[in-house]
């Protein structure tokens, strides 16, 4: 009896297999071509030549039995489509904001927000920046300003709460441009740029607080927000026994409004949403989203994908998915320190992120340290990653030099529900097979810069 108590009990995914998509492997010769026809970025790689796909957890997801069921209850009705009350029925339940506008994904819902809340010269102070945001608010005349405590800058730094909002940052930042200025503070859950790293309660708490004083509003970049949940559950004192979906209201209801990518947490393709408390910003929004998206009841998706959005925000938050989730990712992460391989630490809730300035010490951060390793690792396996670092970083408006990043990180990002712990174990060899190798690694010059999101599209050739 006691030596069956003693004994360690494995967790498994909370799942099983019901269909599956064959991948297939190339040589390292068939790799080195795919490698030079895509300008040594991955994300102009054909996915047919690819043999783990950890590029992005974005719209990569496995949809349940359930969604697929979904699916074939879509009411593709051209206004009031019944999936688009389930969807907005899901959001008031799961997450507490009054309004929903339905976009086509995040990002279209980051546009529409921007229109409605920002005036040129505005200021968006944010923890940390992310890509298409800082864009969209940039678009709309504003400016990004990075308030995100320190430890976040820092990939060694072991804080639990690498999401936070440093509140002296955002004090002094309003108190130099005054409230007028600052039309809302955004904050992501979890941060994607530091490493998929959580804010904590008590953090969202003070930024509630702070800006209530001055009557600026929050918006909740809520993409991984069950994800940051996770990490309550795990670290903030006395949420060890709250389920995440009460954690998940609860960090929901410390904001005023919220963009949604329904393709990470939402374990959806495609779609999105943004969801706003104040009657008027809404009524903007829904009008606004009708010019860019669609009629406010589809806003760019089709009936079948609001309802398999509704029915993924749902599993989303139970307990058993979010623990494997996060838990695959940690299995990884783990295997990789104890190879001695340095990654951002704690590990984050979408990936492994790889720190290519101790990975690549020889390398100057101009030659592209993360993305030459991005490249070197497809090229050792078919693992498909991607750069975080100077080439997502983009360029300074004023100045037009390079950002120079203190992150320079190459994400290893797992799709949910999509890979097994023996792909974790195949990718895990594969980057510890790069870094026995990594003082041979030469950099990467850019030869193709493109106007806007310069990652997606750059284009590379090797230094000699
Ligand atoms: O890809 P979208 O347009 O559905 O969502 C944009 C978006 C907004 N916020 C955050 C934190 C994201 O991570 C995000 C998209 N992320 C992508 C595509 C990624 O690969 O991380």
């Amino acid at each position: 009896m006691e030596r069956r108590k003693m004994r360690k009990r494995s967790w498994a995914e909370p799942y099983k297999i019901k269909m599956v998509e064959l991948v297939h492997m190339t040589t390292r010769e068939e790799r080195q071509k795919a490698l030079e026809k895509a300008g040594y970025n991955t994300f102009l790689l054909r996915s047919r030549d690819v043999y783990i796909d950890l590029l992005t957890d974005s719209g990569t997801s496995a949809m349940s039995d359930q969604q697929w069921a979904g699916l074939m209850r879509g009411d593709e009705a051209y206004a009031g489509s019944e999936n688009f009350y389930h969807l907005e029925d899901a959001v008031r339940k799961v997450y507490g904001y009054k309004h929903v506008v339905p976009t086509h994904q995040g990002r279209g819902a980051e546009h529409i927000l921007s229109k409605v809340l920002i005036k040129p010269g505005d200021i968006v102070p944010g923890n940390m920046y992310f890509t298409t945001t800082r864009l969209h608010q940039e678009l709309a005349g504003g400016t990004f300003v990075d308030v995100i405590c320190d430890e976040a800058h820092d990939a060694e730094n072991l804080f639990p709460f690498k999401g936070n909002i440093d509140l002296n940052k955002l004090e002094n930042l309003i108190k130099t441009h005054g409230a007028k200025k600052i039309p809302y503070v955004s904050i992501a859950t979890t941060v994607n740029m530091a490493g998929g790293q959580p804010v904590s309660l008590e953090n969202l708490r003070q930024v509630r607080e702070l800006t209530k004083k001055h009557g600026i509003l929050v918006i909740h970049d809520m993409t991984r927000v069950a994800e940051n949940a996770y990490f309550i559950q795990r670290s903030e004192p006395g949420y060890q026994k709250t389920p995440i979906r009460k954690i998940v209201h609860e960090i929901c209801s410390l904001t005023d409004g919220a963009t949604f990518s329904g393709k990470k947490d939402a374990l959806v393709n495609i779609g999105g949403f943004l969801a706003l408390n104040r009657r008027k910003d809404y009524i903007e929004a829904s009008n606004l989203v009708v010019v860019y998206e669609g009629l406010h009841t589809y806003g760019g998706l089709a009936g079948r994908d609001m309802e398999a959005m509704a029915i993924g925000i749902y599993e989303s938050i139970d307990d058993d998915h979010i623990h494997a989730r996060v838990g695959q990712v940690e299995y990884l992460g783990q295997q990789l320190i104890d190879h001695g391989v340095p990654i951002v630490q704690p590990i984050g809730g979408h990936g492994v992120f790889l720190d290519a300035k101790r990975f690549l010490p020889h390398l100057p951060q101009a030659s592209f340290p993360a993305q030459t390793l991005a490249a070197e690792i497809y090229l050792d396996s078919g693992v498909r990653t991607m750069e975080r670092g100077i080439v997502s970083a983009g360029r300074n408006k004023q100045t037009g030099d390079h950002n120079y990043p203190n992150l320079e990180l190459v994400r290893l990002t797992i799709p949910r529900r999509v890979y097994t712990q023996a792909h974790m174990d195949v990718v895990a060899e594969s980057v510890e097979d790069v870094f026995a190798k990594r003082k041979k690694i030469k950099g990467l010059d850019m030869t193709y810069e493109p106007k806007y999101l310069r990652f997606f599209q750059a284009r590379f050739k090797p230094l000699k």
